[in-house]
């Protein structure tokens, strides 16, 4: 409030404490009032006309209205110094006289703060009251600081959830939009709330690594033996391991369609009608391993022998295992070697409980058997005939061992 001036500089302030500025005299009172005012003067005393003068005065800083503050100090009738701000506003850009212009800071996920925490600047409050979540947030965490820091529920197969229902917090909301399935993903059920809940189908004999929907796979990884040699990866990997002529053995394991590379023992009795044009013969072309004990049954013949086109040994061999742990029957083998063969109480690679065995040109090579390194005999004949032995060895030397070299 202007004071009026008089002739005297002795202005008494309403306030106590409150300054006494003189400045410029700016403005003359309405009475008495004297005209013109001398705008040049720095002081009343030197002002003329006088009295009747006002000098600029801040009489109580109170009486200049600000935004959303009081002021408290002031250096003339209209500028204010300094302000005290309302709660939740601030004087954020330091200037008194535009008052405190700043509200509660912003939080994400929300409306607005409709309350927070004193401070100098609003970057320095903290919120305390939320008006309201925005759509798609969620104040999980109950904490206004933070405003709603969750947005929609994500769901499975999906880049991100982008509209939901309102809820009080995010996982009690439902999905209603997704923004996009992922890659190899499909929402064939078109439910948002599910996702992208399909993926890429199964295909034969490998595992679809890409797919354009989720009956139409665009690439394939093809399992251990199985190939993709149509490059249809829709059909999946529709070849396997070779099948191999004669049949003494099966290809369990190849590196292409056409190549084997491990072979397992096929043999069968001699009255098997496929041997009919061998006389009988499991005609082996390639080495093998057993991958199950051979059983000769009482009654039974079987007989194997080298393919004489193969150059090179033909081994069965054994893998720690007995190769043939029971003969009851008759074996017949000719030019085959036999190896590897294990076993705690038999021959490492074969016993005879009770039938025969004989063996031309057969070789017998780092077996280990509990009694016989090679072959055991518990009852019945065995005959060798040009064969070979070495690196055998027996764990119980007892007189059942019928070869231990
Ligand atoms: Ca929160
Ligand atoms: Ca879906
Ligand atoms: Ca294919």
């Amino acid at each position: 409030m202007d004071i009026a001036g008089t002739t005297s500089e002795t202005f008494s302030p309403r306030s106590p404490g409150a300054p006494l500025v003189i400045g410029k005299i700016t403005s003359c009172s309405a009475s008495p009032l004297v005209a013109p005012c001398d705008t040049s003067a720095t002081s009343c005393a030197a002002a003329t006309p006088k009295p009747g003068v006002f000098c600029n005065y801040c009489s109580d800083p109170a009486d200049i209205s600000v935004a959303d503050a009081t002021c408290n100090a002031c250096s003339d009738s209209s500028t204010c110094l300094s302000v005290t701000c309302s709660a939740n506003k601030f004087d954020d850009d330091g200037q008194a006289n535009n008052g405190c212009e700043a509200g509660c800071p912003s939080v994400v996920g929300a409306t607005s703060c409709v309350a927070c925490s004193s401070a100098v600047t609003s970057s320095a409050s903290t919120c305390t009251t939320i008006a309201a979540c925005s759509i798609n947030g969620f104040d999980d965490d109950g904490q206004a600081s933070n405003g709603c820091e969750v947005g929609c529920p994500s769901v499975a197969g999906a880049t991100s959830c982008v509209a939901c229902s309102s809820a009080a917090t995010s996982s009690a909301s439902t999905c209603t939009t997704i923004a996009a399935c992922s890659t190899n993903k499909f929402d064939d059920d078109g439910q948002a709330n599910n996702g992208c809940e399909a993926g890429c189908p199964s295909v034969a004999g490998g595992t679809c690594t890409s797919c354009s929907s989720s009956s139409t796979c665009t690439a394939v990884t093809c399992s251990a033996n199985k190939f993709d040699d149509d490059g249809q990866a829709n059909n999946g990997c529709e070849a396997g391991c070779p099948s191999v002529a004669g049949g003494a053995v099966s290809c369990i394991a190849c590196s292409d369609a056409t190549t084997c590379t491990t072979f397992a023992c096929d043999f069968k009795f001699s009255d098997d009608a496929s041997l009919a044009s061998t006389g009988g013969w499991n005609v082996l072309s390639a080495s093998c391993y057993p991958g199950s004990f051979i059983s000769v049954t009482s009654g039974k013949t079987m007989k194997v022998k080298k393919d004489p086109s193969v150059s090179g040994a033909v081994v069965i061999e054994g893998q720690q295992r007995q190769i043939f742990p029971s003969v009851a029957g008759r074996l017949e083998m000719e030019g085959v070697m036999l190896s590897s063969g294990s076993d705690n109480q038999g021959g490492g690679a074969v016993t005879v409980n009770s039938g025969s065995a004989s063996f031309l040109e057969c070789s017998f090579t780092s077996n280990s058997g509990g009694q016989g390194g090679a072959v055991r005999v518990l009852s019945g004949g065995v005959s060798f005939e040009e064969c070979s032995f070495s690196g055998n060895t027996a764990k119980n030397d007892v007189s059942s061992l019928l070869l231990n070299s």
